[in-house]
């Protein structure tokens, strides 16, 4: 693969070029011989039954008359593209949920004692979510002078009840999924006009799979109502559970520095990579990597200490609470092993490529899973399973493994010079702090920046890297893009990683990249204009602060209302679609790169690119130009602000 083809950050390149001299096949290799279907490109293959696979590509010409295309049981190509397309979000809502899930079971455990590895951190949190929860926090009691009087009810008591409700969201049956209540009073209502308030996070994924079974649901509007519902019960369920209970279990983010890049490794430290998702086992390998006994054996092995550094989200999990550094994003994963320096790379689940297993087998590095639902068979990996019961023990087994495979390097290791500082940490909790001026802890400011024109909009801009695409290019021209044009961005998941990398999540970045509305208000207020807030299930935290931005005045009632808009310049995952579209029924104009499944379709593409605005405010769109990219979301929120009167 051409390196600077395939990447514009110069780490990459220079590992791409060293994964040719040392003759590893990688990814951007691969990209280059094996090319995508350009039928299920366009949505419309369907093999949901065994009379298929029914392949409806659209003809070289295009439809003329009526489009006469069916597959065997006479779906249409609407049918089978909306099929494709909700059990993609189906798949993204199960990955983001079961991981929550995880998070709500430790979360149990530790508030009912039943584990000493992990405790509730921040109460502060869990007093907000027991308030969401309808948990209460005090109760009556009868005073000495048998008086009636308020007490305070014991931490670990809220946390119990406050676990067993969140655990109860992913098999409710009926009802609402509560946290989606913290929605605009105007969403919620709409979402029940239109009978897409989700009752469970599992049922609503449940019933897309049984939605498009052969012969079941055949309208596209109709899946994509049940694709609504499970991507909210994602993006304001079990998304957004993940994230609150991380954040009482681990502490919620508040700006704090750190380092990105393959440069953050050390030559002559023990380098842990924690790639994956789930901070409960990254949150603990932390604790076991600054050991005291095992940073005597990395010593006694030779080494000066031990270095641990995320990849893909689990990187900002620890980044955000910890300061600790990120060596790359996704499309990074196998670069960081042809370094030569990575003694283990420690994997969890989602977005792990399975040829980090072979590309691990011609260096020394040992790949460990931990997760018993993600076990790899290619290669020499070795398995320590991760249990919440026993984390801490299980944590220390893998930095062990780690120190003991350092005298293993084969070669000396060739470690990038690249890194770049970065102010990251941005939860809701924190904008609202940092951009509350004179009203500490208020969204009133910002909006007053909207109105009076100091920022024309806000926009999020997240997502996945993409090998069909080069590699941050996007990302980093639509964040440019919209900085010129005073567009505040709010960023997470691997488009954070690449603003990272290029440096600009740092306050200085304000005055070279943004417009003069934009630079002067970052630089009152000593932020960067791109603001981290955290992974990809912290995509709840960019809809909590829509929200509080709505109610903060101004800006009408409701996040439709808003000059906001969402985009994902190099999107590759199911999570990516899931997040997309709940971005989309929240009301936000949602812009997506690379490609959608769709174009095979034209009447389910326009029903999401077009006819989904006047039901839900927001929309679809494709735009592979990142230039025009930006464009169309900055027109969006003109035309947001023209509607405000602004
Ligand atoms: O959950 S942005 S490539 S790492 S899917 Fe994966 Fe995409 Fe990165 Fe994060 Ni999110
Ligand atoms: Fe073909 Fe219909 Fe079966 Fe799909 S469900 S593979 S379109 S026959």
């Amino acid at each position: 693969a051409d390196p600077y083809a395939a990447s514009v950050d110069p780490a990459t390149q220079q590992m791409i070029i060293k994964a040719h001299n040392d003759e590893v096949e990688t990814i951007f290799d691969r990209a280059l011989t094996l090319k995508p279907c350009n039928i299920g490109e366009q949505g419309t293959c369907c093999k949901n039954c065994s009379q298929g696979p029914c392949r409806l590509p659209l003809p070289k010409k295009g439809i003329e008359g009526k489009d006469t295309r069916m597959g065997l049981c006479g779906a249409t190509p609407e049918t089978i593209a909306a099929r494709n397309f909700i059990r993609m979000v189906a798949g993204g809502a199960a990955a983001h949920s079961d991981h929550g899930r995880g998070v709500a079971e430790t979360f149990l455990a530790a508030a009912r004692k039943e584990t000493d590895d992990y405790t509730i951190k921040d109460t502060e949190k869990l007093l907000e979510v027991a308030k969401y929860c309808n948990v209460p926090t005090s109760v009556m009691v009868e005073g000495e002078d048998g008086q009636k009087v308020q007490e305070d009810r014991d931490i670990y008591d809220i946390a119990t009840d406050v676990g067993e409700l969140a655990l109860a969201q992913w098999g409710q049956q009926e009802g609402e999924v509560v946290p989606v209540l913290q929605a605009p009073e105007a969403r919620i209502q709409l979402w029940r006009d239109l009978d897409v308030m989700p009752r469970g996070i599992d049922r609503e994924i449940v019933e897309i799979m049984h939605r498009t079974h052969m012969g079941v649901d055949q309208d596209y509007r109709n899946l994509i109502k049940q694709g609504s519902r499970a991507a909210i019960a994602d993006g304001w369920g079990g998304s957004m559970l993940a994230t609150d209970l991380q954040d009482i279990l681990f502490g919620t983010p508040y700006p704090v520095q750190g380092e990105i890049n393959l440069g953050v490794m050390k030559e002559d430290h023990v380098n842990v990579i924690v790639h994956g998702h789930e901070p409960l086992l990254s949150e603990m390998i932390v604790v076991a990597s600054q050991d005291p006994e095992l940073l005597k054996l990395a010593e006694e092995k030779g080494a000066k200490g031990i270095v641990l550094a995320g990849m893909c989200c689990t990187a900002n999990e620890i980044l955000m609470r910890h300061g600790l550094p990120i060596a790359g994003n996704y499309l990074q994963q196998e670069l960081a092993i042809v370094t030569g320096a990575v003694d283990a790379m420690v994997v969890d689940v989602q977005c792990i490529m399975e040829s980090v297993a072979n590309v691990a087998m011609c260096y020394h590095t040992k790949l460990i899973t931990t997760n018993p639902r993600a076990m790899i068979e290619s290669g020499e990996t070795i398995h320590i399973e991760f249990d919440e019961h026993s984390a801490l023990e299980d944590a220390k087994k893998i930095v062990r493994t780690a120190i003991e495979n350092f005298p293993n390097r084969r070669a000396q290791p060739i470690i990038p010079n690249e890194k770049e500082q970065m102010v990251v940490g941005f939860s809701q909790e924190a904008v609202k702090y940092h951009l509350g001026g004179t009203f500490r802890g208020s969204y009133v400011p910002l909006n007053d920046n909207i109105i009076n024109g100091r920022i024309r909009g806000i926009a999020g801009v997240v997502g996945c890297n993409n090998a069909r695409t080069t590699h941050d290019e996007g990302h980093l021209i639509v964040v440019k893009e919209l900085l010129k044009n005073d567009v505040i961005v709010l960023t997470t998941g691997c488009n954070a990683m690449a603003c990272g990398k290029a440096g600009l999540l740092t306050p200085e970045a304000a005055k070279v990249y943004c417009g003069a509305g934009l630079a002067e208000v970052c630089e009152t207020v000593g932020i960067p204009p791109v603001l981290h807030m955290g992974s990809c299930v912290d995509n709840s935290r960019i809809l909590l602060a829509a929200s509080e931005v709505v109610k903060a005045g101004g800006l009408g009632k409701d996040i439709s209302d808003l000059p906001v808009a969402g985009s994902a310049p190099e999107w590759m995952s199911e999570k990516a679609i899931s997040i997309g579209h709940y971005f989309v029924v929240s009301g936000v104009y949602t812009v997506f790169g690379v490609g959608l499944p769709v174009t095979g379709a034209p009447r389910f593409q326009k029903y999401l690119f077009e006819e989904l605005e006047d039901i839900y405010g927001g929309m679809w769109d494709l735009e592979v130009d990142p230039y025009e990219h930006a464009r169309k979301m900055i027109q969006h929120i003109d035309k947001k602000r023209k509607a405000l009167g602004l």
